[in-house]
């Protein structure tokens, strides 16, 4: 594959913390037996974790809303450059392990960490041999929402950390000639000669070991979807990941505490993993410039009459519920809330008066990545593996033929399926819209399921040749009874405040001086590949000409 950047590994200028080893809690273990409720222990643990949650009444020089990509590297930057930051994160702080030690659950164990605000759980794969698999939970702040917009389910990470705590570290830059097509306004050969590299730096990006990718049992899965591809014609290419590829070497070899081995990931690793956590936040409280206030919600931005914006926050408790209200200054405001959070945000204030002099791009440009999923059924010799590492290392490229960039996933199931499972990415051309509606007070999203239909036909590219070379089918049990497609869903929001049209072509929102938007809504819909590092790299170009022309 001609991808520049695709094969890149790069680790310099990653700050790694321990991922272990972090203290236990009296209050969890008490909430775990039962003896108070987990709402109560976690949220005064959550309480104390927060070093130095933002005060009513506050003025500071630069407020993030969002602890996700855009929101960490505006942080670290602004802060390195002398700005004091003060970050708001509706979700955890998701530092404190509960009774069993573990700060996060199992895949295959969701408990009451595992979902936002659900009393039962909403797996991405809904069925197995036909079979629900989701079950009751305590209602709680968990680490993963699966929010329902009408025609489609949006699964975003909420923690502090964002989506960098539920994502599979899958760390792709694009292939350069697809670019243009991503973000048509922006320089490529900046992009490409100094911000991706910065980003894929900043995050820790680094590639499997192909020889121990031949040899160990955990890819077998990966294997197996490579000789399947490779036999239909399609190649099969080694994707970069966040994940220590060292560590896990000792996962397999059982040395460490097994996280991605032992199937940790839709709800958080508890190792391994570099999320932004170990990263981006890590280096931006070190320079002792930067506070999170977790469990905090941003209900309003307006024009302060000293100047400056007057932002709003509810404190919320582990259960969701108000529990205070804040009222602060920022001279300037960060918008990071992810592609829906930003997107609802800034539709409710326009519509609501609040920001009134948005542009009417605010809410547009919306997409899902061209997100689907499949399963399709091996044939016995082609066992797929009982251990499978959560953390996909490969993909099938028909991009440029066929429109579908399709991940070998994972299904750590723990017992053997003969099933390859994939999450394709696809050129879907559909783009969905936010709007206020006055008579609820909420943001919806237009999106229909069958827009669907685009992303399916270019993912059947790859399979329907892959079945017909290989005498298989689709699996029809993973997403329901006789369906074959995971056509509901997306892990991929974008859009929504688009680049050089909500705003400027760095993200200051037209309408109001010193307002950015800095996270995914900025992409129009779409990045051909996983789109974290895109996201990382737009915000730091985007955060280093607002430092020197705006601060
Ligand atoms: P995001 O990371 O979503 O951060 C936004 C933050 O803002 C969240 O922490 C929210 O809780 C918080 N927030 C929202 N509203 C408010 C408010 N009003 N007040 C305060 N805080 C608020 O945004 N991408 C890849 O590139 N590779 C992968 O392997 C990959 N796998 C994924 C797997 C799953 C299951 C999921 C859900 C996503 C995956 N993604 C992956 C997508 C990736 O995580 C996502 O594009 C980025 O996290 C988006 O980054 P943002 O900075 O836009």
């Amino acid at each position: 594959m001609s991808d520049k950047g695709l094969h890149k590994t790069n680790q310099n200028g990653v700050s790694r913390r321990g991922f272990l080893g972090r203290t236990g809690s009296i209050l969890g273990a008490m909430a775990l037996a039962g003896q108070i409720a987990p709402s109560q222990a976690q949220a005064a643990t959550a309480g104390a974790a927060a070093a130095g949650p933002i005060d009513n009444g506050a003025h500071v020089p630069a407020l993030v809303i969002g602890t996700g990509y855009g929101g960490s590297v505006a942080a670290l930057r602004l802060a390195q450059a002398g700005v004091d930051v003060h970050m708001i994160e509706m979700g955890m702080a998701w530092d404190t392990p509960g009774s069993d030690g573990k700060i996060f659950c199992n895949t295959t164990t969701p408990d009451y960490r595992a979902y936002w605000l659900r009393t039962k759980t909403k797996a991405p794969l809904s069925n197995f041999l036909g079979f629900p698999i989701d079950k009751a939970v305590p209602r709680y702040t968990g680490i993963l929402d699966a929010e329902e917009m009408g025609g489609i389910i949006v699964y975003q990470g909420r923690g502090v950390g964002g989506g960098s705590l539920v994502n599979g570290g899958m760390a792709v830059t694009p292939k350069r000639a697809n670019f243009g097509a991503v973000l048509p306004t922006v320089n490529a050969d900046e992009m490409y000669d100094t911000y991706y590299p910065r980003a894929n730096a900043g995050l820790g990006v680094s590639l499997i070991d192909p020889a121990w990718f031949e040899s160990v049992d955990c890819y077998q899965f990966s294997r197996v979807g490579r000789k399947h591809a490779q036999r239909a014609g399609f190649p099969f290419v080694f994707v970069p990941d966040v994940y220590d590829w060292d560590y896990m070497k000792q996962e397999a070899a059982g040395t460490v505490p097994k996280s991605a081995v032992a199937g940790e990931i839709l709800y958080g690793n508890n190792a391994g993993k570099k999320s932004l956590q170990q990263t981006y936040i890590a280096q931006a409280k070190a320079t002792g410039k930067v506070t999170i206030s977790p469990l905090h919600k941003v209900t309003s931005v307006s024009p302060a009459s000293g100047g400056g914006y007057t932002v709003v926050i509810d404190q919320i408790n582990t259960t969701g519920d108000t529990v205070g209200t804040k009222t602060v200054v920022a001279d300037k405001v960060f918008f990071a809330a992810g592609s829906v959070g930003t997107s609802k945000l800034l539709v409710r204030l326009k519509a609501t008066g609040a920001l009134p002099n948005l542009n009417n791009e605010i809410g547009k440009g919306w997409g899902d990545n061209g997100n689907v999923m499949c399963g399709r059924a091996n044939h016995m010799w082609d066992a797929t593996g009982k251990v499978q590492a959560s953390i996909p290392c490969g993909g099938i490229d028909n991009w440029d033929a066929g429109g579908a960039f399709a991940e070998v996933a994972p299904l750590p199931t723990g017992i053997e399926t003969y099933a390859s499972f994939y999450l394709s990415i696809t050129k879907n051309p559909n783009r969905a819209e936010f709007s206020y509606n006055a008579s609820t007070g909420g943001v919806e999203l237009n999106w229909q399921t069958a827009w669907k239909a685009p992303s399916i036909a270019m993912a059947k590219t790859i399979f329907d040749k892959i079945n017909s070379k290989e005498g298989t089918i689709y699996r029809t049990d993973l997403f329901g009874t006789n369906k074959i497609w995971g056509d509901h869903l997306t892990y991929h929001p974008l859009g929504g405040a688009v680049l050089d049209k909500a705003t400027d072509n760095y993200g200051r929102l037209h309408g109001y001086t010193g307002l950015y938007v800095i996270d995914g809504a900025l992409i129009p819909g779409n990045t051909s590949v996983n789109p974290f590092v895109t996201i990382t790299a737009l915000a730091e170009r985007n955060i280093e000409k607002i430092i020197a022309t705006d601060m």
